[in-house]
């Protein structure tokens, strides 16, 4: 099941909603991270691993899906309609990931440890929402981004 932010993340999402500007303090990090060949190399393995974990493809769930593995969110983009909810899934077997919407003034997920989820529902305004693995963006360039659109 997947876990939820709870209370927290409700306060987040809420406070998310009056804020129009993004800072650009992760897009500077961005570069830091794999080539995309090197991305695309350790997402196909994710997706591997994913339907051996879940025993399903990640597309055939009913929400989107980032998977978190080798210090890479695959996919590192992922565009959502305003209501959207996203799930990030941690594949790695021994190391702990999080979800940081630093540059938004959001605090960070809880570590999630193997096969461990969060999920958060994008009640934003349209607009790109880089956002950051607490433990690796800066070492390994964990960054991914999420586009809102308007419904
Ligand atoms: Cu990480």
């Amino acid at each position: 099941m997947p876990r939820s932010l709870g209370d927290r993340l409700a306060v987040v999402v809420a406070a998310a909603c009056g804020m129009g500007v993004l800072a650009l303090a992760t897009t500077a990090a961005w570069a830091a991270g794999p080539s995309a060949a090197e991305r695309d190399a350790v997402c196909a393995d994710a997706e591997i691993r994913y339907k051996e974990t879940f025993g399903k493809a990640t597309k055939d769930e009913p929400v989107k899906i980032v998977t978190m593995y080798k210090d890479v969110f695959c996919p590192i983009e992922i565009t959502v309609t305003q209501g959207e909810t996203v799930r990030w899934v941690n594949l790695d077997k021994r190391t702990s990931h999080s979800v940081w919407f630093r540059d938004s003034g959001k605090e960070e997920s809880a570590r999630l440890f193997n096969a461990e989820t969060v999920e958060m529902k994008f009640d934003f305004p349209p607009g790109e929402y880089p956002y950051l693995c607490g433990p690796h963006w800066e070492s390994a360039g964990m960054i991914g981004k999420v586009t809102v659109k308007g419904k």
